[in-house]
Order: structure tokens, then C-alpha cells, then sequence
């Protein structure tokens, strides 16, 4: 028989031999062995196992950062689910969307949110809405409690699908990106190999568990390796320094070394012990990049990915490998393809910008009941298409140097323009309007709206912003707006966003 592909077979069977070694320690004191980790993964798996659901069921995940939120995604795995993790600062409409588009079989939320989200799933014909705090409180753990903490692994195919990320594209709503346990199997074992894991590495977790970043490259990372993690709930500068002297990784986006950077306590003496610190999801600053070894001695190792790929790109960890160099997110992954073309397609020398375009094991396989859309997203010969611009330099180290696509990335998270315009255009008074982000001294981009009125109207810009808040994620809504009588247009009638980011670009320096 061949072995189980399943991605959880993997990471159990990377447990370390003591299973009552700790695996996470949380920021309120509480400590999970890795025999923790396996009764209670096999009790939510077989509570879902229980619910007699089609395979392939997405199991859909609208809860706070918590270690029980991290073991219903482990559970998923195991029990061979869908896992469709949902970022908490959604709101109603956004997740009206997702659930709609998705059309899971579980859903588990806050107990606050119950009230609204047990009816949406309801009309979108969920059959099961169980919930889960952080407190470890909810129904989920207390049906999973009279559950059996022996399970064996579903047998899964390497194709087969492990998790859906939504990711909203240049246009139009949000796509699921479909994700195999291959996918991400192949992707934590390249990586644990590159960044050289080791026994004894501690991983301080500070990201958030909704996207790629913290669910799968830290998470992975560690159990990967049987690595314990310093769980913290919420990033917070002073908490993560204090855990430095007893960690070794540590792994964020650009905005976590910018606020790391600003406290007093982060110095030398308290990094001696760490071995690697990892940034992506957003352009790390040169700057940033430069001070970061000044006061700490160690130079930040910079990648590069996307949810529909995991990880693509990455400096090199061993000295051996070559240096790290700031302001490019290195070589290509071994076993990943990533080329740089132009408009035509053909492939571009060292030093000239162009499209960045990737393949490999780690390249997801579609979009979720999208095929167009996945069609239009991948070259006649197969390689995605990232909506990144970069080039390479002779040596092989790629730089992204913007993106095709009209993407903002505030503090890690991603921003859709055409989703926000969307949502301005439909407000009372207003033609027409532009989003734009322009640079950000914490966020690395901060989103700006610029608002057209109809005719005889006067808006009020702050007041448009302020309804917007009670719409959509926190993160997305503008930090300021502005209101114009035209917006400026190309000769084709096109909004010249670069020229608003111009006119902008100093609003947010410090
Ligand atoms: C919070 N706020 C933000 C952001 N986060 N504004 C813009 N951009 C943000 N990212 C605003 C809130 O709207 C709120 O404003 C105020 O800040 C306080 O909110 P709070 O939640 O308390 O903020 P925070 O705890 O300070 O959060 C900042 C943060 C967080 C820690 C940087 O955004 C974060 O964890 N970012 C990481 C995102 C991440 O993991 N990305 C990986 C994606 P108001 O009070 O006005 O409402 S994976 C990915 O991209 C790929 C594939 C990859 O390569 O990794
Ligand atoms: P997401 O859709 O959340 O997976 O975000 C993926 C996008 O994040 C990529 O297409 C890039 O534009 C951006 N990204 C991720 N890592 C980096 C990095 N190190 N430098 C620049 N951009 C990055």
C-alpha cells in the first residue's frame, strides 16, 4: 500500500519520541505537551468524522488565535477536511461571501458572533455551526470532549485538497486558492531542510493563524521539526523580546521589526540565543533590514511567497549557502521555477525587470469553482503568473520591484482597491473614487481614498470613511481620505493612480 499522503501523517510523525515534552507555551501560562496536541487533535477529528459530511467538506474557521484554533486545523487535516481558515477582522458582508462561495459543512465562530453567523450559515444551508473563544469555552471542545483521543490519520491522496485560501484577485470578488497536502507537505519539508532546523530550535509564533505566513510557515516549521513554539495570542513587541533569550526563530512581517525596532529592550544581548529571523508577506525596508543588524548583530532573512504558492523564494540560512542580501527575497526555492518574462513571454537575462512567473510542487492547483479565473492565471506552458514585478541579478537572487496587479499590502495584509472602491462608489454622493496606498511608516503602506462627488453634492469625506468601518476588515479601511472634483485619466479614460500616489506620497512621513 502506498503511504498516506496526508500532510498531518507528516507532522505527527515528526512529534519528538517524549511526547510529554512541551509543545506550545502560551502568553497566559498554559503549556501543551505533544501528547496534548494528539488526543486532542484526534477527538475534534473524530467529532468531525461524526458529523457524517462528504469528503472534501471545508471546515471553515472564524475564530481568534488560539492554540484550540490551531488543533481544529490540525483536526481537519486528519480527519481529511478542507480547512478554510477566515480572518476574524471579516465582517458580515465579507463573510457572507466567503461562506457563500465556499459553501462549507462546519462553521466555527466566536461565541459573539453566534448570533449573526449561525443564521448566515443557516440561509447558505451550513448544517453545522459549533463555537470556539480563546478561553478554550464553546461548543466545539465540549462535543469533541466525549470523543475517543485515539484516531487514525484519513488516508489521503498527495493531490488531494488540504485547505482553501480566499485571495481577491486584480479584479472581481475573492478566489479560493486550492491547496493539496502535497502542496504544503512539499513546501514545510523544502523549507525545513533550507532554513536548517534544528533539535532544540523554539519558535516564537506571533502572527496571526488566518493566512499563509503564520498557519503554514510557522506553524509548519516548528511541528515539522518538533519544535517548541511560544504561543502569543497577539503580536506585542515587549512579549516577544522577553521570550528572545529562550527561543531561536522568530518569523514576521515587515511592521513586527519596525515595532520590535522601536522598543529599547531589543538588543545584542537578548538576541545571543536566536538563530534566524524570517520576513515576508510584504517588502522589508532596506532600512529596516539595516538597522535590525545593528542592534541586533543578525541579518534578517528575507522571502518571498503567496497564498496560492506557500513559499517561492528565500535568502540563503547557512553561511554556506551565501549572504543574505537586503532589498531581495533571494534564490528560488529548490524544486520551485521561478522566471522573469516580458509582456510576450519570453524569458528576460539578469538586471531587466519583468513578470514574474513560478512553478512546482508547491503551486496550488486551481481556484476554488473558478476555472476561468484559474485559466487566465496560468501561461499556456503552466507557470502562474504572480502579478509581481521583479527582476534577477546575475547571481540568481530575485527582487521584486512592484506588482501588475492593483494590490495595496498594509502590515502584512492585503488590500484589494477595486473592493473598497466597490464599496465607496455605493455610498450616498459619490461618482466615483480611487484607492491607493502610498508609504507607511509602521503598515509599509497605508490606504488612501480619494472620492469624486455627484454633481451639487458635498461629501464629507471622514463620514464616508467612518460607515466604511462597520462594512469591512479594520485593516482595509482607509487611514485618510480626500474629496476631488475629477480624478486624473489617461488619454484611454484610465485612473492614473501613479499620479495620486505622487500627490500622497508624503501624508503618512513620520
Ligand atoms: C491593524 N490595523 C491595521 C492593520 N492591523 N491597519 C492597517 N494595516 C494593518 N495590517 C489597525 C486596525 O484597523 C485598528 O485601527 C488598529 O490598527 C489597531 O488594531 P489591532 O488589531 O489592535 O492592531 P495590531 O495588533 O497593532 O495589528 C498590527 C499587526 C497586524 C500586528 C501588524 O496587522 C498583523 O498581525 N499583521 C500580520 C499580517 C499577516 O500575518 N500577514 C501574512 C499574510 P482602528 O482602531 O482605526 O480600527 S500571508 C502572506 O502574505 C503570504 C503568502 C506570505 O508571503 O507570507
Ligand atoms: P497573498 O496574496 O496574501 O498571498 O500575498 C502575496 C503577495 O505578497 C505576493 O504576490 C507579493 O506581492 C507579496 N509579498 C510576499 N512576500 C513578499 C516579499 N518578501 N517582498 C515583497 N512582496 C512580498
Amino acid at each position: 500500500m502506498t503511504a498516506n499522503a496526508n500532510l498531518f501523517a507528516a507532522l505527527r510523525a515528526a512529534f519528538p519520541a517524549d511526547l510529554d515534552a512541551a509543545a506550545i507555551e502560551t502568553d497566559t501560562g498554559l503549556v501543551y505537551s505533544w501528547r496534548d496536541l494528539d488526543r486532542a487533535s484526534a477527538m475534534l477529528a473524530n467529532l468531525l468524522a461524526s458529523l457524517d459530511i462528504p469528503a472534501g467538506s471545508r471546515i471553515a474557521a472564524h475564530t481568534e488565535k488560539s492554540v484550540e484554533a490551531l488543533l481544529l486545523y490540525l483536526a481537519t487535516l486528519r480527519a481529511g477536511f478542507v480547512y478554510l481558515p477566515l480572518n476574524t477582522a471579516y465582517q458580515q458582508a465579507e463573510l457572507a461571501y466567503f461562506i457563500g462561495n465556499a459553501e462549507p459543512a462546519v462553521v466555527v465562530c466566536a461565541s459573539r458572533n453566534f448570533p449573526w453567523l449561525s443564521k448566515l450559515a443557516f440561509q447558505h444551508g451550513v448544517a453545522h455551526v459549533f463555537t470556539l473563544d480563546d478561553d478554550r469555552s464553546g461548543t466545539l471542545l465540549e462535543r469533541a470532549s466525549h470523543f475517543s483521543d485515539q484516531h487514525e490519520i484519513a488516508r489521503r491522496g498527495p493531490d488531494e485538497l488540504a485547505a482553501i485560501l480566499y485571495t481577491s484577485g486584480t479584479t472581481g470578488r475573492s478566489k479560493g486558492a486550492m491547496l493539496s497536502h502535497a502542496n504544503l507537505l512539499s513546501n514545510a519539508q523544502v523549507l525545513k531542510d533550507v532554513w536548517d532546523w534544528q533539535p532544540g530550535d523554539v519558535l516564537i509564533h506571533a502572527l496571526p493563524i488566518f493566512h499563509v505566513h503564520g498557519l503554514f510557515v510557522a506553524s509548519h516549521g516548528a511541528l515539522l521539526n518538533g519544535s517548541k513554539m511560544l504561543w502569543l495570542a497577539k503580536f506585542d513587541p515587549r512579549a516577544v523580546i522577553e521570550r528572545l533569550p529562550r527561543a531561536t526563530v522568530f518569523m514576521g512581517v515587515p511592521t513586527l521589526y519596525v515595532r520590535l525596532l522601536q522598543e529599547g529592550g531589543l538588543t545584542r544581548a537578548a538576541c545571543a540565543r536566536m538563530r534566524l529571523f524570517v520576513s515576508g508577506s510584504a517588502p522589508l525596508l532596506i532600512e529596516t533590514f539595516r538597522d535590525w543588524e545593528d542592534r541586533t548583530g543578525h541579518v534578517i532573512l528575507e522571502r518571498y511567497g503567496m497564498s496560492e504558492t506557500v513559499m517561492l523564494t528565500s535568502n540563503p540560512c547557512r553561511a554556506s549557502d551565501g549572504e543574505r542580501v537586503g532589498g531581495t527575497v533571494g534564490p528560488a526555492l529548490p524544486g520551485v521555477g521561478v522566471r522573469v518574462v516580458d509582456d510576450a513571454g519570453a524569458n528576460l537575462p539578469a538586471d531587466e525587470i519583468g513578470h514574474v512567473q513560478v512553478r512546482g510542487p508547491n503551486v496550488f492547483g486551481g481556484y476554488w469553482r473558478m476555472p476561468e479565473k484559474t485559466a487566465e492565471e496560468f501561461t499556456a506552458d503552466g507557470w502562474f503568473k504572480t502579478g509581481d514585478v521583479g527582476r534577477f541579478d546575475a547571481r540568481g537572487y530575485l527582487t521584486i520591484v512592484g506588482r501588475s496587479k492593483d494590490l495595496i499590502i498594509s502590515g502584512g495584509y492585503n488590500v484589494y482597491p477595486a473592493e473598497i472602491e466597490g464599496y465607496l462608489n455605493d455610498m450616498p454622493g459619490v461618482a466615483e473614487s480611487a484607492v491607493i496606498g502610498v508609504p507607511h511608516p509602521d503598515f509599509g503602506e497605508g490606504v488612501v481614498a480619494v472620492m469624486v462627488p455627484k454633481a451639487g453634492v458635498t461629501l464629507d469625506a471622514d463620514a464616508l470613511v467612518a460607515a466604511l468601518k462597520s462594512q469591512i476588515a479594520n485593516y482595509k479601511v482607509p487611514k485618510r481620505a480626500f474629496v476631488v472634483a475629477d480624478l486624473p485619466r489617461n488619454a484611454m479614460g484610465k485612473v492614473q493612480k501613479n499620479l495620486l500616489r505622487e500627490q500622497h506620497q508624503g501624508l503618512f512621513a513620520r
